[in-house]
C-alpha cells in the first residue's frame, strides 16, 4: 500500500488556513501555504504565528521544523488546492468575492489533470460554480465540471469551515464536515481527503447545499441571539430580570434561549446572514430583522451608560469616571474584530460621557488606534478600574471578571451586559 500523502497548497494563511495547514503537515502531508503578506510568510517560515489561538503556536512551530510546512508568496504545483481567503462586504452588505477570484488566478497556472480544488471561505450560494468558471477561463486546456455527471480533469468542492475561535485546533479535527461537490465524484474525492485528518463525520452533498449550510449555521445563531437581545429590551421596559427569565424559560425541556449581550461581534455571525439576505432579499425577512436587532444593541447600551453617567453626575455633584470591562468580541480571546464592546467604548469616548474612561482588557497589551490617541481613555488593571470608577460597564464575560467580589462593586452604578454579576 502506498504511504504517499497528497501535497496540499493552502491559499490564505489566516484564522482557518494556517491551523488547517499545520494540522495537515503534522498528519504527514507536504503543505505549502500561500499568502500575499510578506510579514506573514516570513513569520511562519521562522515558526511564528501572527494570530492568537490556543495550541496553534506549538503546532505551527513543529510543522515548520519538521520541514513539512513552508509558506510562500507565489503558488506552486500541488495535488490539492485549498482556498481559505476572506469574503468581506462591498457596497454595504454585498459579498465581495475578489479574494477568491485572485486565489483562482494564482493557482490556475499550476493546475494539472487530477487536481482537487477545495473552497473553504464562507461564500454565497453559487460561488463554487463561479470559481470553476474563473479557473476554466484561465485554463481552456483542462476540463472542469459542467454538470452533475460530467467527467472533468479537475474536481471542485465546497467544504465550509465551522471551527469556533478559541477552540480552532480541536474543532478542526473533531467537528463533522459537509463536503459539497460540483459533481458526486468531486464530493467523494473531497471526503476521502477530509477523512484523512478529521475525526468527525464527513458527509457528501452538492456545492450549493454546502454553501447554504455554512450560512445557515451562523444565521441560526444570529437569529437566536437576536431573540435573546430582544428579550433583554422587553425585560428592561417591564422591570424584569432577563437572566432570571431565561434561566426559568430554559427549564422547559424544549426551550434553549441564548444569552443577550452588548451586540454580536466577530467576522462570521455578524456578516454571513447578510449573504443570505443578498441572495434572497424578499424571502429572508427574519434573518434581516435579526441582524438589525443585533446591530442596534450597542446603541442601546450606550444610551444606558449615558443615562447612568448623568444620574451619577447629579448625585455626586462632579464629573464621573466610567470603567468599561472588556474590548474583545467575546470571552477569553484577544480578537477585537467587529467587536460591539470596542464600538461602545469608542462612542462613550466620542460623546464624552465621562471625564475619564478606564478600560480593562486582560488580553491586549495596548489600546487599539484610535482609542490609544484619546487622552480621555486609559488601559488600566481591573483593581484600578474598580477602585476609581463611578459607573462600571461589564461588556465581555472574560473569566477574570467573573470572580469580582460583590463588595468591590458597592456604591457604583453597574451595567452588566452579560449577566455575570446578577
Ligand atoms: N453571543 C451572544 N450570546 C450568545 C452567544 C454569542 O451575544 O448566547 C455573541 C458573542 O459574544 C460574540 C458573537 O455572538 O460577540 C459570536 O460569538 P460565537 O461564539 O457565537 O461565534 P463565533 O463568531 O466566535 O464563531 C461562529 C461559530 N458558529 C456557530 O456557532 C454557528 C463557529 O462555529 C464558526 O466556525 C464561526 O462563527 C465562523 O467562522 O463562521
Amino acid at each position: 500500500m502506498s504511504l504517499h500523502k497528497p501535497k496540499v497548497a493552502i491559499v490564505g494563511l489566516g484564522y482557518i488556513g494556517l491551523p488547517t495547514a499545520a494540522v495537515l503537515a503534522s498528519g504527514g502531508h507536504e503543505v505549502v501555504g500561500v499568502d500575499v503578506i510578506p510579514r506573514v510568510v516570513d513569520g511562519i517560515n521562522r515558526g511564528e504565528v501572527h494570530i492568537v489561538e490556543p495550541d496553534l503556536d506549538g503546532l505551527v512551530r513543529s510543522a515548520v521544523m519538521s520541514g513539512r510546512l513552508r509558506a510562500v508568496l507565489v503558488a506552486e504545483p500541488a495535488d490539492i488546492y485549498l482556498i481559505a481567503v476572506p469574503t468581506p462586504f462591498k457596497n454595504g452588505h454585498q459579498p465581495d468575492l475578489t479574494y477568491i477570484e485572485e486565489a483562482a488566478r494564482a493557482i490556475a497556472p499550476h493546475l494539472r489533470s487530477g487536481n482537487l480544488v477545495i473552497l473553504e471561505s464562507t461564500s454565497p450560494v453559487g460561488t463554487t460554480e463561479k470559481l470553476a468558471a474563473w479557473l476554466a477561463a484561465e485554463r481552456s486546456d483542462l476540463a472542469f465540471p459542467s454538470g452533475p455527471q460530467s467527467l472533468a480533469d479537475i474536481n471542485l468542492a465546497y467544504c465550509p469551515e465551522r471551527v469556533l475561535p478559541g477552540s480552532i485546533v480541536s474543532e478542526l479535527v473533531n467537528n463533522d464536515r459537509v463536503l459539497g461537490g460540483l459533481t458526486p465524484q468531486c464530493a467523494a474525492r473531497a471526503r476521502k481527503f477530509y477523512e484523512s485528518f478529521v475525526r468527525g463525520q464527513c458527509i457528501e452533498t452538492d456545492a450549493r447545499t454546502a454553501e447554504l449550510t455554512k450560512l445557515t449555521e451562523n444565521s441560526f445563531r444570529d437569529v437566536n441571539i437576536a431573540f435573546a437581545n430582544e428579550l433583554s429590551l422587553i425585560c428592561d421596559e417591564l422591570g424584569i430580570n432577563v437572566w432570571e427569565l431565561i434561566e426559568l424559560a430554559n427549564r422547559h425541556p424544549r426551550v434553549n434561549v441564548l444569552k443577550p449581550g452588548p451586540g454580536v461581534g466577530g467576522h462570521c455571525i455578524a456578516v454571513d446572514p447578510w449573504f443570505i439576505v443578498d441572495s434572497a432579499p424578499a424571502s429572508a425577512r427574519l434573518i434581516r430583522v435579526a441582524r438589525e436587532v443585533n446591530n442596534s444593541k450597542p446603541e442601546w447600551v450606550i444610551e444606558k451608560v449615558a443615562a447612568a453617567a448623568e444620574l451619577a453626575r447629579h448625585r455626586l455633584g462632579r464629573e464621573v469616571v466610567v470603567a468599561c470591562l472588556g474590548l474583545a468580541f467575546k470571552a477569553n480571546i484577544d480578537d477585537l474584530r467587529e467587536s460591539p464592546s470596542l464600538e461602545i467604548v469608542a462612542r462613550i469616548a466620542e460623546l464624552r460621557l465621562a471625564c475619564r474612561l478606564l478600560v480593562v482588557e486582560p488580553y491586549v497589551e495596548a489600546l487599539p488606534i484610535p482609542l490609544s490617541a484619546n487622552a480621555l481613555v486609559e488601559l488600566v488593571e481591573l483593581d484600578v478600574a474598580l477602585t476609581e470608577a463611578d459607573v462600571v460597564v461589564l461588556l465581555v464575560d472574560h473569566v477574570q471578571f467573573r470572580s469580582v467580589a460583590r463588595e468591590a462593586l458597592e456604591g457604583r452604578t453597574v451595567i452588566d451586559t452579560r449577566g455575570i454579576w446578577r
